[in-house]
């Protein structure tokens, strides 16, 4: 062959002095480091995009109202738990959502990945309830009030561990994910920070904080000062139903309505028990069109027609084959 024989665009020489499987090894974990650091730039790229686009909508369009709610936690805090609460506080006991993020979404989630437009954000009748994770300082500022939840910042470990596992397809060990966790290697970034930024506004009379163990301990003293804080209108006949629906066993009952897994599955769209439709047969008929039942029919006679098989795919026996025993 000559000089310009068919090298392909990848080809490399094998320097001298080194054997082929060594250079392919040098190669190799060349082509892994240049991997990793674009991996790396692309997910620093995706992540300012979105923060730019979280910037824009959530800092900049973003127009609080005096009576929104925004319930802010680090993960794992008790945060799906304080939705309900203040759900069932503004709508005195209503039951009617397929998943908690329906009435009361995720204010930086819905804004980044375009769940909901900035229309019906604004159509959500008042008060309006928001989830966030997102720390003082990126938190839409305004009249509004914000209930932060604290909760033992070791159980928040725990709990994001277990999460990691169920929902994030994390394959590590606790050791691993706590050494992750400490260094703010984990959604949301450091537990440390993000209480410490709340608690140096603790004195803020917009902002209620609440423990999440003291939540467990006294729920009813805690669901009264939410009350009082937020200015719910919930007569004493109601107060023992919303109690109970806000029960871990009632939640636990409850649990699609809660689970990040059925918010995914509200946020795109997509139907729960419509995998098994109808069982039955002859549904196309009231489907496909004169020209797509044509169509079909040409491509089936194409390729199945041979084998003297009709409409119902009925297939002749053939002739050839024997009977065998089972
Ligand atoms: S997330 O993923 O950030 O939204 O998680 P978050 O909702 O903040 O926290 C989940 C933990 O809260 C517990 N939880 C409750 N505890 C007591 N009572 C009620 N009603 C309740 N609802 C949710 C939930 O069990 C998670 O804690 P762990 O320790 O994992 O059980």
């Amino acid at each position: 062959m000559t000089e310009n024989h068919s090298k392909s665009k990848f080809h490399f020489d094998t320097p001298e002095g080194v054997s082929k499987s060594s250079a392919e090894k040098i190669a190799s974990s060349l082509l892994k480091g240049c991997a990793e650091i674009l991996k790396g730039g692309i997910g620093i790229l995706t992540e300012t995009v979105q923060f730019m686009e979280l910037f824009r909508v959530g800092r900049l369009d973003f127009v609080p109202r005096a009576d929104d709610i925004f319930l802010v936690t680090y993960p794992r805090s008790g945060t799906t738990w304080m939705q309900m609460i203040l759900y069932q506080l503004a709508s005195r006991g209503n039951m009617d959502f397929t998943h908690i993020c329906q009435v009361a979404p995720w204010f930086e989630r819905v804004i980044s990945f375009n769940v909901m437009s900035a229309e019906a954000i604004e159509a959500i009748l008042s008060p309006r309830i928001f989830k966030s994770h997102l720390s003082y300082r990126w938190i839409p500022k305004g009249q509004c009030r914000y209930i932060y939840v604290m909760r033992n910042g070791k159980d928040v470990a725990v709990s994001f561990f277990h999460f990691y596992k169920s929902h994030l397809g994390f394959k590590g060990d606790f050791s691993e994910f706590f050494d992750l966790f400490m260094a703010g290697k984990v959604q949301f970034g450091s537990w440390f920070k993000h209480v410490s930024g709340w608690l140096e506004h603790r004195d803020n009379p917009n902002i209620l904080f609440l423990e999440y163990e003291n939540l467990i301990q006294d729920l009813e003293g805690c669901l009264r000062r939410i009350i009082q804080f937020c200015g719910f209108d919930v007569s004493s006949e109601q107060f023992p139903e919303i109690m109970e629906k806000c029960s871990f066993a009632f939640m636990k009952k409850h649990e699609s309505k809660f689970d990040h897994i059925t918010a995914t599955i509200w946020e795109k769209g997509y139907k729960q028990n419509a995998f098994l439709r109808k069982g039955e047969i002859g549904s196309a008929k009231t489907y496909l069109n004169e020209g797509q039942e044509k169509l079909f029919e040409q491509k089936s006679e194409k390729y199945i027609g041979k084998f003297g098989a009709n409409d119902d795919l009925h297939i002749p026996a053939n002739p050839h084959s024997s009977t065998r025993n089972p």
